[in-house]
């Protein structure tokens, strides 16, 4: 069954964060903002470290908002998380599904139409296409796909399309116009979290 994705899927990157109690706050003010999917992505974290703070993201944030862990399907298990997201390089979409089970949601990072078309054929329950715009925020990001690429992506699927990259209160409502169904960011939810998520949320409308 099709998933239910919100509009604005929050990533909480450890990476720009002074300490974890930063990124809880963080988290914190965006479900206080009305944000109910939330991503954590530790790329340089130990196991141990990301297990605690996720546990503790569940814990601040209880069942009310839809935890995603990013890459690890070990991890998402061991701390009940609501589904999993991997990249191009991470495990593959079925042998994540065979891991997460049927009921938690997985989504899958694609950078071209190719890999969008692949991705659409598996089990996925939704596809992050990106960079959409420019970002500093990912080392080595693919080549930029512009709203252009959104929309032709939307022409090759019907799973839930999640755009990511550079994206900003401003250009937002440009992304979702041209096809997405969501938007996920990272820097611009750095500042005020919870006024900049409001203020998403409403050109988001
Ligand atoms: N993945 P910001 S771009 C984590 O292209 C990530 O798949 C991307 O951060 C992709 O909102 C990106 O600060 C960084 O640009 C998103």
């Amino acid at each position: 069954m099709a998933i239910d994705i919100p509009r604005l899927y929050p990533i909480l990157d450890t990476a720009y964060f002074p300490g974890a109690g930063d990124l809880f706050a963080a988290a914190v003010e965006l479900a206080a903002a009305g944000c109910t999917l939330l991503q954590y992505r530790n790329k340089s974290g130990n196991a141990r470290q990301m297990l605690d703070e996720a546990r503790e993201l569940r814990a601040r944030l209880g069942a009310s908002v839809k935890l995603i862990m990013n890459d690890r399907a070990d991890l998402c298990l061991a701390v009940a998380f609501d589904g999993l997201h991997v990249g191009q390089d991470d495990l593959s979409a079925e042998s994540a599904r065979r891991i997460i089970g049927p009921v938690r949601w997985l989504g899958v990072s694609t950078h071209n139409p190719q890999q969008l078309a692949e991705a659409d054929q598996t089990s996925a329950d939704y596809l992050a296409l990106g960079p959409v715009f420019a970002t500093s925020t990912k080392a080595n990001p693919d080549p930029i796909v512009g709203v252009e690429g959104i929309r032709r992506a939307r022409e090759l699927t019907r799973k839930p399309l999640v755009a990511i990259g550079g994206i900003t209160r401003a250009n937002a409502r440009s992304v979702i116009e041209a096809g997405a169904d969501a938007v996920a960011v990272i820097s611009d939810l750095l500042r005020d979290p919870r006024k900049s998520a409001e203020e998403f949320l409403r050109v988001l409308g």
